[in-house]
């Protein structure tokens, strides 16, 4: 079997409204306040202040890379109001890494936006893209060292959150609204989530591939970073009956992504778990013991999937494997999937696919987007002190990058 070679980049990803704590200028601190349901963000991990404390965990765990996120509501709280404090903060925290060990992976947007920005539109005003672009210009400043940086994280989520954003403001909800689920814990369906997410309009994911496009000309004319963005990957197959529709939902919950991604150097894949797809649509994942505690399938399988998938359709465009994970309670299950997942990973390399790195969603049990409940972490967090403990999963982790790939039993 090819072994990833010792530039092979295993490490964690995070991203900054999830830990960092108080981004009260982003229009998710404004959503947590108004959703009924929703539970806040608050401190977080409070990893604005203990980044450094977070990255030696890793490192000291013989990982090599860490994706994080720069918060655009922080570097520019009012338009054109550009932070230096804010870019130096990220600038240290980029420079933390380097002498850690740790490859920085940046993200420049991680979903959340500016409260000011959500307020002149979102991703469909019309100054969308100069206002992401001139944010960019201020960004690449301090990204000097940095290998990978994706524009977006999960274009296709987003596009689905604007979609759904735009029909709840046209009084359109109810033709979205698959039944939530209410069942709690693992071998449920997840609390309080549509058991199925509605398709992006594609109008709106090319919108974002035009901005994407954009902002990749700025990240290659001002840094050596390879540029590209990173896709949810469903991991889609077709139940019986279901292959046309199968075409059709991928086309326009992720195949019009990896497709933007052509031109790119990189493209993140982002895979969980798997979504099958028969006549009528995506099939809800049913109950089953073995579900996460976000209600998927436990499917490590589908990273592989997933990689053999985004490497098809992009042509050939390198792989950086930008999250991949589960959300449990019992770590023993953490290690067993990953096991999996990663198995996943290496016969795609010995296939040929150029694989670039592996990095874990998530580093720390973080804020999951209105829910404190799922814990995706290497590496757990008291809410009150913000101790962190590492789990069993982390030394697991760091010992596979150790032994370069090598997995045990
Ligand atoms: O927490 C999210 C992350 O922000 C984007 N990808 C999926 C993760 C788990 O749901």
């Amino acid at each position: 079997m090819r072994r990833p070679t010792p530039d092979f980049l295993w490490g964690a990803a995070t991203a900054p409204h999830q830990i960092e704590g108080n981004n009260l200028n982003s229009d998710w601190w404004a959503t947590e306040r108004l959703m009924p349901g929703m539970e806040r963000s608050g401190d977080a991990c409070d990893s604005y202040h203990r980044y450094a404390e977070d990255m030696r965990l890793l490192a000291d765990a013989g990982l090599n890379a860490y994706r994080f996120g720069i918060e655009w509501a922080r570097i520019e709280p009012d338009p054109g109001h550009v932070s230096r404090a804010e870019l130096a903060h990220y600038r240290r925290m980029i420079d933390t890494a380097l002498q850690l060990g740790l490859a920085p992976v940046v993200t420049l947007n991680h979903f959340t936006v500016p409260r000011w920005f959500a307020e002149e539109g979102g991703w469909t005003g019309e100054k969308a893209l100069d206002r992401f672009v001139s944010y960019v210009q201020a960004a690449t400043g301090i990204l000097d060292g940095v290998p990978y940086v994706a524009t977006f994280n999960e274009p296709n989520m987003l596009a689905m959150m604007v979609t759904l954003a735009r029909a709840v403001e046209a009084g359109e909800l109810a033709e979205w609204q698959s039944p939530t689920v209410e069942s709690e814990g693992e071998g449920g369906q997840g609390t309080g989530r549509p058991a199925v997410l509605p398709a992006p309009d594609p109008e709106i994911g090319r919108r974002l591939a035009d901005v994407h496009a954009a902002a990749r000309s700025i990240v290659r004319e001002r840094t050596d970073a390879a540029v590209g963005w990173t896709v949810a990957a469903g991991a889609y197959t077709a139940a019986p009956g279901g292959e046309q529709k199968l075409i059709e939902e991928r086309y326009v919950r992720e195949d019009l992504y990896f497709e933007a991604a052509r031109g790119d150097d990189f493209v993140g894949v982002q895979a969980y778990s798997t979504q099958e797809v028969d006549a009528n649509g995506l099939v809800p994942t049913p109950q089953h013991p073995d579900n996460t505690q976000v209600g998927t399938a436990f499917r490590p399988d589908a990273l592989g999937m997933a990689i053999r998938h985004s490497w098809e359709v992009t042509g050939g465009v390198p792989v950086l494997v930008t999250e991949n994970g589960i959300a449990t309670a019992d770590d023993t299950r953490r290690i067993a999937y990953t096991r999996e997942a990663l198995r996943g990973l290496l016969v795609t390399a010995d296939e040929g696919v150029d694989v670039r790195g592996y990095l874990h969603w998530s580093a720390l049990d973080n804020y999951e987007w209105g829910h404190w409940e799922p814990t995706f972490g290497l590496i757990a967090v008291d809410r009150e002190t913000f101790e962190r403990k590492p789990k069993p999963s982390l030394a697991w982790l760091g010992d596979v990058a150790r032994r370069g790939g090598v997995l045990d039993s």
